[in-house]
This record gives C-alpha cells, sequence and structure tokens, in this order.
C-alpha cells in the first residue's frame, strides 16, 4: 500500500492523513468546491476536486470518489466516519475496482446495517439483549402481546434506523398501534424499510460501547469501553475511558461478547459493539458500528494503540501484532466535542466566522481539529469545530486538565459546546460518576451555564457588540431560535 486516498474532510480527514505518512504512504485528499483552502487538502500530497459544496454533490458520490482513486494511482481509500464509511456499496465498488477498502467487508456492513439481523444474530449467541422482539413486526395483534408483556413503555425501532433514528416511545397501551403504524410508515420513506420492532424502554441507561479490531486471519480483540451518555439528540458531546461504573468482571464479559459478536460476522478492522447498562448494571446488546469513530482517541489515549495505523495494518493483510492479554488499561482519557452551536439556546446550531481560533496545548492534550482562525464553518457538513482530548493518571487527573485546557481554548465568532462541557466537567452528577444518558434533561439548564472564563466573556461581548444586525440576517434567512433548522437536518452528523 503506498498510497491512500481518504472519502472523508476535516479532522477525521486530517487524522487518517497523519498515520498515513508517520507510515510512510502517501495521501489523496478529496474536496468539494467549500473546502478548496480546507486543511485535509493543503496537508495531503495530492487533492482532487469532487464537485459543488452539497455532499450528494460530493463526497456522497461513489463513482467521483473512485475515479479520484484510479487517477492518481491510490490503491486503498480510507472513508473516515460519516459520509459513505458504513456503505456497503460502497466497499463493494471500491473493491470491485481492484481498489483496498480501508474497513470492514460490505458483508459485514450489510448484517449490522439491519438492526434485525443483528439482534437475531447476538440471539443466537446468547448475548443479553433488551426485552422485546427479535424479528420484525408484521402482525399488530402479536405485536401488542408482546408489548403486553414487556410492560409500557416500549420502544418501537426502525430495523434500518440506528444511532436514534427511527425510534418512538409508546407510553401506554392505548397509544400501541397508532404509534406502531406511524414509525412503519417513517421507517419505510426514511429508510426504504418499513420493518420495526420493540424492545422494553429502559428509562435512564447509560451508554456504553465496546471497541473492538479484527483482523482478516481470524483474530479479534476488544479494547475496552467508552462510557458515552452524555449526549443531546442523539449526538455525543463527552467521552471517556474507562467508564467509572464497569467493574473489571463486567468489562470483562462486555469484552467477551463484543468480541464473539465481531466473530459472528467476520468482522475485520475497527468496529464498535453498543450497549445499554441499566441501573442494576445489565447490560444489553444495541448495535454495531462498522467503522472508526469519533470517539475513538480516548482508546488510543488509555491502550497506547493507534488504531487509524491497525487499520491500515489489518487492510494489508497483516495480523494483529498483539493478543487479547497484552492488552490494559493505562491513564483516564475524556474527550469533548466541540460544536459550534449555542448551549443556552437549545443547542441550536451556529454559523459563522472562526474569528478567534487558539488551541489548549501542554502535557496530556491532543486536539482534532481541521480547521484554523479566519475559516468560515462550512454550512453544509458536520458542525463539530474539533474533538479535545485530554489523559491523566486518574479521572480526577483528567477532568482538572479537561477544565484547564478548556479554559486556554479561545474560540470568537461562533458559539460552541466549550461552556456546557465545562459545566459537566464540574457538575457533582459527573463528578461522582452517577449520570447516565438523561444529563442534559436532569442536571441542564442554561441559567446554569455562566460566561467559564471572564476574559471568554469580554471577548464575546465585543464581538456581540461588532456583530449586532448580522445574527438579524441569520434570522431573516429562516434560523428561527429554538427550532431545528434545515441546515441541519442535512449535514453529515455522526
Ligand atoms: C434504547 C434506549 C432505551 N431503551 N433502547 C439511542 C441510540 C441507539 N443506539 C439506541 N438508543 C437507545 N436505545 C431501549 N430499549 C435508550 C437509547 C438511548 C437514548 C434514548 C433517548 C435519549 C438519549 C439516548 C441516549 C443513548 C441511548
Amino acid at each position: 500500500m503506498k498510497k491512500i486516498l481518504i472519502a472523508n474532510r476535516g479532522e477525521i480527514a486530517l487524522r487518517v492523513m497523519r498515520s498515513a505518512r508517520e507510515m510512510g504512504i502517501k495521501t489523496v485528499a478529496v474536496y468539494s468546491e467549500a473546502d478548496r483552502n480546507a486543511l485535509h487538502v493543503r496537508y495531503a500530497d495530492e487533492a482532487v476536486l469532487l464537485g459543488t459544496a452539497p455532499s450528494n454533490q460530493s463526497y456522497l458520490v461513489i463513482e467521483k470518489i473512485i475515479d479520484a482513486a484510479k487517477k492518481t494511482g491510490a490503491d486503498a481509500i480510507h472513508p473516515g466516519y460519516g459520509f459513505l464509511s458504513e456503505n456497503p456499496v460502497f466497499a463493494r465498488n471500491v473493491k470491485e475496482a481492484g481498489i483496498t477498502f480501508i474497513g470492514p467487508s460490505a458483508e459485514a456492513m450489510e448484517m449490522m446495517g439491519s438492526k434485525l439481523n443483528a439482534k437475531a444474530m447476538a440471539e443466537k449467541h446468547n448475548i443479553p439483549l433488551v426485552p422485546g422482539t427479535a424479528k420484525a413486526i408484521e402482525d399488530m395483534a402479536e405485536a401488542r402481546n408482546v408489548a403486553d408483556k414487556i410492560g409500557f413503555p416500549v420502544l418501537i425501532k426502525a430495523s434500518a434506523g440506528g444511532g436514534g433514528k427511527g425510534m418512538r416511545i409508546v407510553e401506554e397501551r392505548s397509544q400501541f398501534e397508532e404509534q406502531m403504524k406511524r414509525a412503519q410508515s417513517e421507517a419505510l420513506s426514511a429508510f426504504g424499510d418499513g420493518s420495526v420492532f420493540i424492545e422494553k424502554y429502559v428509562a435512564s441507561p447509560r451508554h456504553i460501547e465496546i471497541q473492538i479490531l479484527g483482523d482478516t486471519h481470524g483474530n479479534v480483540v476488544h479494547l475496552f469501553e467508552r462510557e458515552c451518555s452524555i449526549q443531546r439528540r442523539h449526538q455525543k458531546l463527552v467521552e471517556e475511558a474507562p467508564s467509572s461504573v464497569l467493574t473489571p468482571e463486567i468489562r470483562k464479559e462486555m469484552g467477551r461478547c463484543a468480541v464473539q459478536i465481531a466473530k459472528a460476522c467476520n468482522y475485520t478492522s475497527a468496529g464498535t459493539v453498543e450497549f445499554l447498562l441499566d441501573e442494576k448494571k445489565n447490560f444489553y446488546f444495541l448495535e454495531m458500528n462498522t467503522r472508526l469513530q469519533v470517539e475513538h482517541p480516548v482508546t488510543e489515549f488509555i491502550t497506547g494503540i493507534d488504531l487509524v495505523k491497525e487499520q491500515i495494518k489489518i487492510a494489508r493483510g497483516e495480523k494483529l501484532s498483539f493478543r487479547q492479554e497484552d492488552l490494559s488499561i493505562n491513564s483516564h482519557a475524556i474527550e469533548i466535542r466541540v460544536c459550534a452551536e449555542d448551549p443556552s439556546n437549545n443547542f441550536l446550531p451556529d454559523i459563522g466566522n472562526l474569528a478567534t481560533y487558539k488551541i489548549p496545548q501542554g502535557r496530556g492534550v491532543r486536539v482534532d481539529d481541521g480547521m484554523e482562525e479566519g475559516m468560515d464553518i462550512p454550512i453544509f457538513y458536520d458542525n463539530m469545530i474539533a474533538k479535545l482530548i485530554v489523559y491523566g493518571k486518574d479521572r480526577q487527573e483528567a477532568i482538572d486538565k479537561m477544565i484547564r485546557a478548556i479554559d486556554e481554548y479561545k474560540i470568537t465568532g461562533v458559539e460552541t459546546t466549550l461552556s456546557f462541557c465545562r459545566f459537566v466537567m464540574e457538575h457533582e452528577a459527573f463528578v461522582s460518576g452517577n449520570f447516565d444518558t438523561q444529563f442534559v434533561q436532569h442536571h441542564f439548564k442554561p441559567e446554569l451555564l455562566n460566561a467559564y472564563n471572564e476574559d471568554e466573556a469580554l471577548i464575546a461581548a465585543f464581538v456581540a457588540v461588532e456583530n449586532v444586525g448580522k445574527k438579524k440576517t441569520v434570522v431573516a434567512n429562516g434560523m428561527v431560535p429554538g427550532t431545528v433548522s434545515k441546515w441541519k437536518a442535512n449535514r453529515n452528523v455522526e
């Protein structure tokens, strides 16, 4: 493997290129017209323009990307996350073009893309599942019987959904039939597959996932867990490893289950097995993500393993160079996502120019970003500006370091999630480890958000004065505060 094309943009494109460069492999960037001056384009050895800014004219066009690889002589493609990363048609076409796909097989993606297939497979291997159906619901009366048996509230999920897409809570029996019909027709129009299933609704679960790596020789290991409970609208904002609630026994058992699921679909490359953990610390398999995830750096910090390099070595056909017993957890890592949005206004996405952009530095601090001062945040894609990852010898040291790093981070021109993440780091529930996926609903109110740094507040006040009138234009363009903008719905969000 001499040259890798990265079919992505922003921080993840850069992150993949850095590992390739360390391995002496050349890199090819692809880009849209909106990204002409982007860092990933400048960092790569070569770059190919795909098309206009919208993803469906650029980063999502399979033929254009494969053509770019052929034109530049790239012998492999890394898809990053989002965009085409979990698209089995892309993986298959890349392979058929004689190019190595750095990721799992199209077959493994297809298997896990259907949540029902994934559940059925897990059931066969005696992996714990949330009580409910592991088959598509065809008969309403039968479905109602299952719902009665597991008890309300129940959750209806679309088989082709995932990541919180196509989920519906049914609070009481009287709403069941109507909600089922809605869920089925929504799933059909959103995914082209109307299959739905039901599960008992676990009210306040923790969201814990296990990182796995599989090679093409049948070896699979897990790299422990990531705790991803702090999220809003199914997008994670804070991730950490290890989780403060897992005992060594539960960790070992979840790891064993994750490895078994990966083996059952002949999984190769990096993947993530998602679980829910209830108050009694029972865990249940939810779904498997067949890509490198946004939050992979926390695992890199605690294990010392470069996950992208491992993906590349696996794609070259190499055997994993370590066994399960060679792996251990060292230190504690926390990641926050720095997104352009306003935590004091329902996390409404914000757009604008990065007027000030200064990143934190120092021991144990890593910033993965793809933007620089003065850049406009493109409205077409993900609103994540950067990931800030820190590690410390223990959880408290990591928290202290994160607060220090957040205070060093200087961003003006757009609202960001930094203030919210600082709030999390200081919150008693987070510090004590006693939190779940309802953290935002249970503990967060905009009034609790003080400007996290006096300098920052001063700069922000200045910018606000300078920008009087400019924000109005945004509103006139259709961004009604408190609603989700159309702009956001079109973006590439993991
Ligand atoms: C659930 C659940 C509770 N009960 N399933 C969300 C993402 C997707 N991977 C599955 N998810 C969930 N599935 C059952 N049976 C809770 C979640 C969930 C969640 C739900 C509402 C609000 C935030 C959430 C965050 C993480 C997981």
